[in-house]
């Protein structure tokens, strides 16, 4: 695999696709653990005033704190190091490793950058694994601005309405999808069975650990730490 040439096609677009990057096996595995822990019906983690003002229906779950080892062949893999290196340089590091679980009939995501973008150096990367087809007929595909992580904020407006040049993605069971924490993003709903990703965050060396405690909706900043609103955005 051509690291170098990825690593220039991720930074052109501000997302990357890669199919079959992950064994199916481990897929098979590492997919009935997040069914496992999560069961029929999870509940909600977040408040009610976040699941209702982000229009985002998704459950964290943190499986290496809970000694979930499997997850460590994810970052363990020499491959995923080899191109988070090309794309990030030398100096990387990883952070947690965060399963993201959206139930049946469920919204997805709305529209979002994953920290602030005032500061082009400063930013995280989203790493994340698929152990199950998402496509037209799942619901819950990844949705993304091409080149958004270079034009600053998202801006103010519908939650969910369609963005000019917005690409859908279908990543299918072994796909690794790496998208740049800038990149304007989202996640349509949820029509057939449970939905979720797990997410193995990287960030460049110097970036604090926290970066992506405040995230960017269409109509507000919302802190993770405090729970709470610290910015209405009105158009
Ligand atoms: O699960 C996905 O495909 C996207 C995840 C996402 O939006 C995020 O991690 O910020």
């Amino acid at each position: 695999m051509d690291y170098e040439q990825l690593a220039v096609q991720f930074w052109e677009a501000g997302y990357l696709t890669v199919d079959d990057f992950f064994a199916s096996g481990l897929m098979d595995e590492l997919d009935q653990l997040v069914v496992e822990h999560f069961g029929e019906q999870p509940d909600f983690a977040h408040t009610e005033e976040f699941l209702d003002r982000s229009k985002t229906e998704v459950i964290p779950w943190f499986p290496q704190h809970g000694g979930h080892s499997a997850f460590d062949r994810i970052s363990e893999l020499d491959g995923l190091a080899e191109l988070t290196r090309s794309i990030l340089g030398a100096d990387w590091n990883a952070l947690y490793c965060m399963v993201m679980f959206s139930k049946p009939g469920t919204t997805g995501q709305a529209w979002h950058q994953d920290c602030s973008p005032e500061a082009s150096d400063h930013f995280n990367l989203n790493r994340l694994v698929y152990t199950r087809d998402i496509n037209a007929v799942t619901g819950g595909q990844t949705v993304v601005v091409p080149g958004s992580h270079r034009q600053g904020e998202l801006p103010p407006g519908d939650p969910w309405a369609n963005m000019d040049g917005q690409v859908v993605l279908k990543p299918r069971k072994g796909s690794l999808v790496i998208l740049h924490g800038h990149t304007w993003h989202r996640v349509l709903p949820v029509t057939g069975g449970a939905r979720f990703s797990t997410n193995y965050r990287a960030t460049p060396s110097g970036t604090p650990e926290d970066i992506t405690d405040i995230c960017v909706y269409r109509n507000m900043r919302y802190c993770f730490s405090t729970q709470s609103v610290v910015e209405e955005r009105i158009v």
